[in-house]
């Protein structure tokens, strides 16, 4: 049957694409999308479900959420000009992780003509047009389009989908005039675009990189996101243990097992000082120059889907070989080219520096752990992350924006691969509507988004509790309340020691106290929760949030860390 608008065909569009959500911020210029719901809805067709966010950062951060512990494309909608800009740091979010998501914006109506179904009838319709409403997100989408007719919507939505499924992912942006997405459609859903199959590394690049790496010494492993793909994981175990390598995990989600030997975690001014051959994998930034790198006549090999990464304008690392893969693909193929060229004696070798290293990285992991039940004051994030590992369920899915405490956290808590994520180079504010998107995913897994108060405040908690309780989709943010943008008074201390800031020491632009009620905010959106300032008092107000959180309501865990 045609679709009785393009509007609906939009709908089933998305419906076939496999999208499961569309998180949306509606606006004047969405009535033909909301109508097309609502009738999918009523004739029991197929649809995603609308996802109210009452603020669209949140709603691009569940979008990501979700993604990430699904692997599924993503829709989200929003209003014209303004919905666009309120995305915000969530578009710098979403181009950095990749995700594949399709956000659709409403686009003022072209016509003043009564007759035309659709035609501007507010004053808003000249308010909210501009020059070029696609520059808003020019910086962060990788393909941009806008629907000129109802006819043509079909064929450009699944294009849209094709082009940020494809490797290396990432947002495309439609905008979708009233007027079209109220004439007719297609005569049926317009043909499916599929993406490309996950790449393969080059066999003889392949080749030169499994010579390199088995005529090194002292070779080193970093991945950043190689645990994206939660099966990689395992192949990258294979390598390590095959090689004896340390690997550096950055952690951008759980790539290598921490309770794994060969696990160096962040330790890359230990391990990277001697190394001769470095391998990175899918990792954005390998490591800052100025503080841990390995030596310059180390051999740097790459295998990453976006080794040059385009984007960042200055990606300046002296990669001696890059391979573009999956590492999901390549990591099994380049063990296997190892194995292959192997002698026996070297496989000795490697088993022997597996034994050595091993015993180098125990004592570092000793030492994080010998920090965290210290009386230093700086190791109070340490500790709290120690006793709230203890306490995670096993089901309990974790999400990072720490910032100053990242390291605590990265050291303490040790997840599962594919049930830990962090946006990497963030701007703040993602954690907790990325928490209501993975909770929509995974019901019946506790999602703990764990932030600094600033990125708590970043993340519009007011959207995010009203949101996710609207959606049933509670999660727990714990708020590592140092009462301070600390990230942002450590460098004036740093460059400028002894100057007019340290000696006045008031930081007024950086200070968050006094500390708000964190936990009467989750409250007036129907939570609760409890603050702890001993780790002692970690477990009973876990069982707390856990409980709440059981029954549907999002949780505060308001953790008092000494003021920074
Ligand atoms: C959207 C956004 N705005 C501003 C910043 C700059 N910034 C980086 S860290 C930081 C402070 C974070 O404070 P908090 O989450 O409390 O962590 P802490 O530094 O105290 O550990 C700020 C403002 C950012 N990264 N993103
Ligand atoms: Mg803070």
């Amino acid at each position: 049957m045609p679709f009785t608008d393009a509007a609906a065909e939009l709908v089933a569009t998305l419906a076939d694409e496999g999208v499961q959500h569309l998180f949306i911020n509606p606006g004047t210029d969405t009535a033909p999308v909301q109508e097309a719901l609502a009738a999918a809805r009523t004739a029991g067709t197929p649809s995603p479900r609308a996802v109210l966010c009452t603020h669209e950062f949140v709603a691009l951060s569940s979008a990501m959420g979700h993604h990430f512990v699904t692997g599924t494309p993503q829709a989200v909608m929003v209003h014209v000009d303004a919905g666009t800009l309120n995305l915000g740091g969530a578009w710098h979010n979403a181009q950095r992780n990749q995700l594949p998501v399709v956000v659709f914006a409403g686009r003022s109506p072209y016509t003043t003509v009564a007759d035309i179904r659709g035609h501007r009838d507010s004053p808003i319709h000249w308010q909210q047009e501009q020059l070029d409403q696609q520059a808003i997100a020019r910086a962060f989408g990788k393909w941009f389009m806008e629907v000129p007719r109802g006819r043509e919507l079909g064929p450009i939505v699944r294009r849209a989908f094709q082009v940020a499924q494809s490797d290396p992912r990432g947002p495309a942006y439609v905008t979708l005039p009233r007027e079209a997405l109220m004439e007719p459609g297609g005569a049926g859903l317009a043909r499916r675009l599929r993406p490309p199959r996950r790449a393969a590394p080059d066999p003889s690049g392949l080749t030169e990189m499994a010579r390199a790496l088995a005529g090194a010494q002292h070779p080193v492993i970093i991945t950043g996101r190689t645990g994206a793909r939660p099966d990689a994981v395992a192949s990258l175990v294979e390598l390590a243990d095959l090689l004896g390598a340390p690997v550096l995990d950055q952690r951008d989600r759980v790539s290598f097992p921490a309770r794994h030997p060969l696990y160096g975690g962040d330790a890359a001014a230990d391990v990277l000082a001697s190394a001769d051959v470095v391998l990175l994998l899918d990792s954005e930034v390998p490591w800052i120059p100025a503080l841990a790198a390995p030596p310059a006549d180390a051999t740097i090999l790459q295998i990453d889907i976006d080794p040059a990464k385009a984007t960042m304008p200055l990606w300046t690392y002296p990669v001696d070989l890059a391979l573009t893969a999956d590492t999901s693909v390549a990591l099994p193929l380049l063990a296997d080219a190892l194995r292959h060229l192997a002698s026996a004696v070297q496989v000795d070798q490697w088993a022997a520096r597996r034994d050595i290293v091993s015993a180098r990285l125990a004592e570092i992991r000793q030492q994080w752990d010998a920090f965290a039940g210290s009386d230093d004051p700086a190791a109070a994030p340490h500790a709290m992350m120690q006793a709230l590992n203890k306490v995670l369920p096993p089901r309990a899915i974790v999400l990072e924006e720490a910032v100053t405490s990242r390291t605590a956290l990265i050291r303490q808590i040790d997840r599962e691969p594919g049930s830990f994520f962090d946006t990497g180079s963030p701007a703040l504010g993602w954690a907790i509507g990325g928490a209501m998107g993975v909770k929509l995913a995974r019901p019946g897994a506790p999602v703990f988004a764990v932030c600094g108060d600033g990125s708590f405040g970043f993340g519009v908690p007011t959207a995010a509790f009203w949101s996710a309780h609207r959606a049933g989709a509670p999660f727990i943010a714990v708020i590592l309340n140092n009462q301070s943008y600390r990230a942002s008074r450590l460098p004036v201390g740093r460059l400028y020691p002894g100057g007019a800031g340290v000696r006045e020491g008031s930081f007024p632009e950086a200070d968050l106290s006094p500390t708000p009620d964190y936990v009467g905010l989750a409250a007036a959106y129907g939570g609760g929760g409890r603050v702890v300032s001993d780790s002692a008092q970690l477990a009973d107000a876990v069982e707390y949030c856990l409980a709440l959180d059981a029954a549907g309501r999002c949780a505060v865990l308001d953790i008092r860390l000494p003021a920074a």
